[in-house]
C-alpha cells in the first residue's frame, strides 16, 4: 500500500496553489515534500498544525489562536486537513487585505457557524490573538486596545453595536476593508 503512493505534487494542485497565493512553483513542491515527510497519508492533524503554527510564534503561546484557524478551514470537521487546505490557511493567515482573506476571518471569529459574530465570539477570538503577541510588545500597545476586552469593545464601537447585537458577513467584511486600524485589531503580525 503505502510505497505505491506517488511522490509528486499534482499540477492541478499546483497550479490551482500558485494562482490562489503568494507563492512560487518552488516554494510549493519544497513544502510538500517536508509536508509528505510529516504527514505521509497527506492529511494534518490538529497538533501538527498547532505545533507548526508554534515554530513561528517563539516567544509566544499561539495554540488557542491555531485551534480556531484549524477549525475554520476543517469546515467537514473530520479533523485534519488536506495539502491544499493547509496552504490556503497559511496564505490567508499571513498575508494582504483581500476579500477573500476576510471571508475567512469573518469564518474564524464566527465559533459556532451560525452565520454572524457575538461579541463573545469577539472576545473568544481577540483573546486567543493576545496570546500571540509577546509580553514586551503587549507593554507598547496603545492605551485603548492593551487588553482583549478592551480591544473587543474599540471593535464593537466602531460597528456601532450594542451588547447583544451581532455581525453579518458584509457588514463585517465591508467595514473592515474600510479601516486600517479595525484591521489591524482582529490579526497579529509578529515584528520582523
Ligand atoms: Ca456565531
Amino acid at each position: 500500500m503505502g510505497n505505491s503512493k506517488s511522490g509528486a505534487l499534482s499540477k492541478e494542485i499546483l497550479e490551482d496553489l500558485k494562482m490562489n497565493t503568494r507563492y512560487t512553483e518552488d516554494e510549493l513542491c519544497r513544502w510538500y515534500a517536508s509536508f509528505q515527510k510529516q504527514c505521509p497519508d497527506g492529511r494534518i492533524s490538529r497538533s501538527e498544525f498547532e505545533k507548526i503554527y508554534a515554530n513561528f510564534f517563539p516567544n509566544s503561546d499561539p495554540k488557542v489562536y491555531a485551534r480556531h484557524v484549524f477549525r475554520s478551514f476543517d469546515t467537514n470537521d473530520d479533523g485534519t486537513l488536506d495539502f491544499r487546505e493547509y496552504i490556503i490557511a497559511l496564505h490567508l493567515t499571513s498575508s494582504g487585505k483581500t476579500h477573500l482573506k476576510l471571508e475567512w476571518a469573518f469564518s474564524l471569529f464566527d465559533v459556532d457557524r451560525n452565520g454572524e459574530i457575538s461579541k463573545n465570539e469577539v472576545l473568544e477570538i481577540i483573546s486567543a490573538i493576545f496570546k500571540m503577541i509577546p509580553a514586551e510588545e503587549q507593554k507598547t500597545l496603545p492605551e485603548d486596545e492593551n487588553n482583549p476586552e478592551k480591544r473587543t469593545n474599540k471593535l464593537w464601537a466602531y460597528f456601532k453595536k450594542g451588547e447583544h447585537d451581532k455581525i453579518a458577513e458584509g457588514e463585517f467584511i465591508s467595514g473592515v476593508m474600510k479601516n486600517e486600524e479595525i484591521m489591524r485589531l482582529i490579526q497579529y503580525e509578529p515584528k520582523k
